[in-house]
């Protein structure tokens, strides 16, 4: 897969509707300004696919949206994600984690039409990401992506996620959380009723991250991959600009050695890289682009030593 090619789409999606903070959008042109078309170009020795546009996707976003079954921007959301899941990238910039109902979806669908295959997904984070409309406090979507992509929670009309088909669909046996620490009682619920493979930050700390990688690639086994990976599943101290940060994350180590093993297995298919905020600059934004940085070499580039 990403290993075995030498192109690379890279799609800017700035998208910040899953949640309510200004500035998660600006990420892909703080990353871009920063120099990462040319890390990847130069550095990591890809062709590089990329529009050269920033989608804020805001065209899409209809004239009158009001809250539905609790979801904030419910229709906007659903128009931007659909888009997105048309747009199948290798390496996607987000934007909140609501962009994973497109990229997730879109990549399930391209593996299951070119390879007859079901995806694994690695879903690194702080939060589990698995709250229904239903189940959600706060209505933002980007609390809600794995449900609608694995049809835990169904959509509605075309316009509310109604797009979402079975093509589109990941399969929860071929998930693997790491990182959480933060998760509602109802997520927790639904982990375990649907026995999805969780590694919270208490396992990574009680087997260390060496051995959560190897139950976790074990577990997937030989299937394609894509990761997504949300910046605040590192430690506050290593990123800082994000919208929902938890203390007691991983540190840029661990979450570069997660990368690092993923890559190794030449599996990895797509990457999305969400929640930077650079305008939340708690101790410069720059720390945060760097720790972005440095998962997305570890993810798309070779051993150095
Ligand atoms: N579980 C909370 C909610 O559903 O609103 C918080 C979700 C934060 C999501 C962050 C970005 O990963
Ligand atoms: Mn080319
Ligand atoms: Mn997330
Ligand atoms: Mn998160």
């Amino acid at each position: 897969f990403i290993a075995k090619h030498d192109d690379i789409g890279i799609v800017a999606a700035g998208f910040s509707g899953g949640q309510r903070r200004l500035g998660v959008s600006a990420a892909p042109s703080a990353m871009i300004e920063a120099g990462l078309l040319e890390e990847v170009h130069n550095d990591l020795g890809y062709n590089i696919h990329h529009d050269h546009t920033v989608h804020s996707y805001t065209d899409l976003y209809p004239t009158s949206d009001p809250d539905h079954r609790g979801m904030k921007k419910p229709r906007a959301v659903s128009a931007a994600m659909e888009k997105l899941s048309q747009q199948v990238c290798v390496l996607t910039l987000g934007g909140d984690h609501s962009v994973a109902i497109g990229t997730l979806s879109g990549t399930a669908r391209a593996i299951r039409k070119r390879h007859g295959r079901e995806m694994a997904v690695i879903y690194v984070d702080a939060h589990g990401d698995i709250n229904t409309p239903e189940t959600s406090g706060s209505g933002n979507i980007h609390g809600m992506p794995v449900a609608f992509v694995s049809g835990l929670a169904k959509g509605d009309s075309k316009d509310i996620f109604g797009w979402i088909k079975d093509e589109h669909l990941i399969n929860v046996d071929k998930l693997v959380y790491i990182g959480l620490r933060d998760v509602g009682a109802s997520e927790k619920k639904t982990f375990q009723e649907n026995e999805i493979k969780v590694f919270s930050m208490h396992d990574v700390n009680r087997l260390g991250i060496g051995r959560v990688m190897e139950l976790a690639l074990a577990y997937i086994g030989n299937t394609p991959i894509h990761l997504s990976y949300d910046i605040d599943a590192l430690d506050p101290e290593w990123a800082p600009s994000t919208g929902f940060p938890v203390p007691g994350g991983l540190s840029l180590c661990e979450g570069v050695f997660i990368a690092e093993c993923i890559r190794d297995t030449g599996n990895l298919i797509a990457m999305d890289l969400v929640e930077v905020n650079p305008q939340l600059e708690v101790r410069g934004a720059e720390r945060t682009i760097q720790s972005g940085f440095a998962l997305i070499r570890s993810a798309l580039g070779n051993r150095s030593i």
